[in-house]
C-alpha cells in the first residue's frame, strides 16, 4: 500500500477487491450501455446484486467519458458511479482525452453527492486494451489536478486487480510527484 497526501487529499494506492470497498462510491469501468459487462462491472453486478442493473436500465446508458450514479445495492460502498473509459485503437482516437475526462467526470459526480472518498478501477486496462503504463500517467494526473483545485474528496483510492497494475499506478504516482 502506498499513499501521500497532496494539498487536503490522500490518493491511495492498494492491490485489491474494488467490490469490497468502504469508500463513499466505488467506481465500475462500465460499457455505454451501462447493462453490465465482464471484468470489474462483472464483479460489481454480481456483488451488488439485481438492483443495480435495473437502476442502470433507467438511466438509459453513458457516453464514453461521462459517468453516471446508481446506489451501492448489497455492497458497502454507498453509491456505484459507473463511467465508461476509451476502447484503446492506436493512441490517437483522443483516448488520453476521454480517459482522463472518465476520470475527471466520476470525481466531479463524487463532489456533487459530497461524498469524502471514492475507489478506482484502473479504467480502460482490461477489456478496452489501454496499455497500463499510459494509463496510469493519465489517471494519477487527473487525479492529482483535481484535488489541487478541489478539497472536498479526502480519499481517493486506486484499488488495483494485480501486481502488474500495482506497479504501473505506483510508477506513475512516483514520477508525477518528482515532477511537481
Ligand atoms: N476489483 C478491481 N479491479 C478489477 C476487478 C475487481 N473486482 N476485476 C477486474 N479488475 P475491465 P475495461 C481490473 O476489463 O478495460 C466490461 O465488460 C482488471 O484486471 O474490467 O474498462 C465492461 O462492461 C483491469 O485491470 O474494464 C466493458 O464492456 C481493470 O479492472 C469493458 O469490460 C479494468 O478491466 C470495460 O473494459
Amino acid at each position: 500500500m502506498v499513499n501521500i497526501t497532496i494539498n487536503r487529499s490522500t490518493i491511495e494506492l492498494v492491490e485489491g477487491d474494488i467490490t469490497k470497498q468502504e469508500t463513499g462510491a466505488i467506481v465500475n469501468a462500465a460499457n455505454p450501455g451501462l447493462l453490465g459487462g465482464s471484468g470489474v462491472d462483472g464483479a460489481i453486478h454480481k456483488a451488488g446484486g439485481p438492483q443495480i442493473q435495473e437502476e442502470c436500465r433507467k438511466l438509459g446508458g453513458c457516453p464514453t467519458g461521462e459517468a453516471r450514479i446508481t446506489t451501492g445495492g448489497n455492497l458497502k460502498a454507498r453509491y456505484i458511479i459507473h463511467t465508461v473509459g476509451p476502447i484503446y485503437h492506436n493512441g490517437k482516437q483522443q483516448e488520453a482525452e476521454l480517459l482522463s475526462r472518465a476520470y475527471r467526470n466520476s470525481l466531479n459526480l463524487a463532489s456533487q453527492y459530497k461524498l469524502k472518498s471514492i475507489a478506482f478501477p484502473s479504467i480502460s486496462t482490461g477489456a478496452y486494451g489501454y496499455p497500463v503504463d499510459a494509463a496510469a500517467k493519465i489517471a494519477i494526473k487527473t487525479v492529482m489536478d483535481y484535488i489541487n483545485t478541489h478539497t472536498d474528496i479526502e480519499l481517493v483510492r486506486f484499488v488495483l486487480f494485480d501486481q502488474r497494475s500495482y506497479q504501473a499506478y505506483k510508477k506513475a504516482l512516483e514520477e508525477l510527484i518528482e515532477q511537481k
